[in-house]
C-alpha cells in the first residue's frame, strides 16, 4: 500500500494549486485524477467561453496566456491546467478514480477503481461541485420524442437547426447556450427567481475588475455584503442579459413548473412546445465514494472554510467556502492557503501526539 502525508482527490484547479502549495511547504502528496488533467473543461461544449476574462483565469505564478481582457474557451482552460501542472511539476496520477474513502484509526484509506489502495494522514477533496447535472423531476413528463440535454452537452450542434428549444435555467451557462442557439433555433429561456444581471463592463473595465477592486467577491461569507450577495445571487451574464437575448430573438419566460408531452409549462400560465429541452439547472456533488457519513448531507460536503468534521479531511473548490469567489479561479488562492495551513497543522499534531494533551 502506498503512503503519503496528503492525498488530493481531483486534478482541477483546486487540486493542482493545493498540490503546488504543499510542494512549497515540503509536504509529500499525490494527486489522484479520474480522467486527465483539464479534461473536465475539454468535455464542455465546444463553443463555451468562460464568463471571467483571462486576467481572472490564471493562478499565482502562471498568468493565463492571451488577451487579458478576452474570454477564454473551455479548451483553453483545460490546456492552462495542464501547463500549470507541468510548470510546477505537480505529481499527478491520471486515470485513477477514487471509489472509496474510509478511515482506520488515524489514517485514511483511499481505494481506487483499479483496486489499488493508499494510506494517508490527510485528504483534500478537490473533486469539484459541478459534477452531476441536477435535472428537475418535472422532466419525466416530457415525451420520448423530445431530445433532453443538460449543461454537459458536448456541442451546440447536437441541437438540430430549426428546432424549438427550451433552455431551463438562466445562470451563466443557460444564458450562453440560449444566445448561442438563437440564430439557428427558436429559443425560449426559462428563468428562475429574479436576479441581478450586472453588465459585463462598467466605464470600460471588466465587472470582475470592479468587484475585485472593491473586495465584494472575497468578502467573508459572514459579512453583511456577502449575505446580500447570497440573497440576490447575481449572474455574471456578459452580453447575454435579457435585453440582448430578446434582441437575438430569445423569448424569456418565468420558472418552468411542469412538463407534459412536448409542452413545457411556465409560471403565469405561459407554455412552449419543444423539440429539445436543455436543463441548465445547476449541478450537485457526487459523494458516493465518501464512506464518512458525518461529513455529508443532502447539500454535499459539511465544512466550515474547507474544514470538515473529520480531522484531516479538507475540501476546496466549493461555493461559498469562504466567500463568493470560492468556486472561481480568482477565489481559490485565498481558500487554498487557509486549507493548506490547516493540513500542515493537522500533520504536525498527528506527528507529535503530545500536542493534543491539554495542559492544566
Ligand atoms: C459551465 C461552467 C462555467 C464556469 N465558468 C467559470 C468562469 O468563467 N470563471 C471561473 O473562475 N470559474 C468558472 N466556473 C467555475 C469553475 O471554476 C469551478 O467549478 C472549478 O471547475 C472548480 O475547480 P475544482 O478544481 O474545484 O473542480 P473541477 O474543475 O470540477 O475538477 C475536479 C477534478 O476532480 C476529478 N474527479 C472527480 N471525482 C473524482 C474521483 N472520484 N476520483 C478522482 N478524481 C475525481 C475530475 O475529473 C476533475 O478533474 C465555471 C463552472 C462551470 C461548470
Amino acid at each position: 500500500m502506498l503512503n503519503s502525508d496528503c492525498v488530493i482527490i481531483g486534478a482541477g484547479q483546486s487540486g493542482l494549486y493545493a498540490a503546488h502549495l504543499l510542494n512549497k511547504r515540503g509536504i509529500s502528496y499525490i494527486v489522484l485524477e479520474r480522467e486527465q488533467i483539464g479534461q473536465v473543461w475539454h468535455n464542455r461544449w465546444k463553443s463555451m467561453r468562460l464568463f471571467t476574462s483571462r486576467q481572472f483565469c490564471g493562478l499565482p505564478g502562471l498568468p493565463f496566456p492571451g488577451d487579458p481582457n478576452g474570454f477564454p474557451t473551455a479548451n483553453e482552460m483545460g490546456d492552462y491546467l495542464k501547463a500549470f501542472a507541468h510548470t510546477f511539476k505537480v505529481s499527478t496520477r491520471e486515470n485513477s478514480e477514487v471509489v472509496s474513502l474510509t478511515k482506520e484509526q488515524d489514517r485514511f484509506i483511499v481505494t481506487l477503481k483499479d483496486g489499488d489502495r493508499l494510506s494517508t494522514k490527510s485528504v483534500i477533496n478537490a473533486t469539484g461541485s459541478n459534477q452531476v447535472p441536477h435535472i428537475p423531476s418535472i422532466s419525466t413528463g416530457l415525451s420520448d420524442d423530445v431530445l433532453q440535454l443538460d449543461g454537459t452537452l458536448q456541442s451546440l450542434t447536437l441541437v438540430p437547426e430549426g428546432s424549438r428549444v427550451v433552455v431551463v435555467g438562466d445562470g451563466a451557462t443557460g444564458r450562453q447556450i440560449a444566445g448561442g442557439l438563437a440564430s439557428v433555433c427558436k429559443v425560449t429561456l426559462s428563468t428562475g427567481k429574479s436576479r441581478g444581471l450586472p453588465p459585463g463592463t462598467i466605464l470600460g473595465k471588466d465587472i470582475f475588475w470592479w468587484l475585485n477592486k472593491i473586495g465584494i467577491l472575497v468578502a467573508d461569507k459572514r459579512s453583511v455584503v456577502a449575505k446580500i450577495l447570497q440573497r440576490r445571487n447575481p449572474v455574471p451574464c456578459g452580453n447575454f442579459n435579457n435585453r440582448n437575448l430578446k434582441k437575438m430573438g430569445v423569448r424569456i419566460v418565468g420558472k418552468a413548473q411542469d412538463c407534459s408531452g412536448q409542452t413545457v409549462f411556465f409560471e403565469q400560465g405561459e407554455s412552449a412546445d419543444a423539440d429539445v429541452v436543455i436543463w441548465s439547472t445547476g449541478y450537485r456533488d457526487h459523494t458516493d465514494w465518501l464512506k464518512l457519513p458525518h461529513c455529508i448531507n443532502e447539500a454535499g460536503f459539511i465544512e466550515e472554510y474547507g474544514i470538515t468534521p473529520e480531522p484531516g479531511l479538507f475540501v476546496l473548490g466549493r461555493k461559498w467556502l469562504s466567500c463568493r469567489a470560492s468556486e472561481l479561479v480568482m477565489g481559490l488562492p485565498k481558500d487554498a492557503e487557509y486549507v493548506i495551513s490547516a493540513v500542515e497543522k493537522h500533520l504536525k499534531t498527528s506527528i507529535n501526539p503530545e500536542k493534543l494533551v491539554v495542559k492544566k
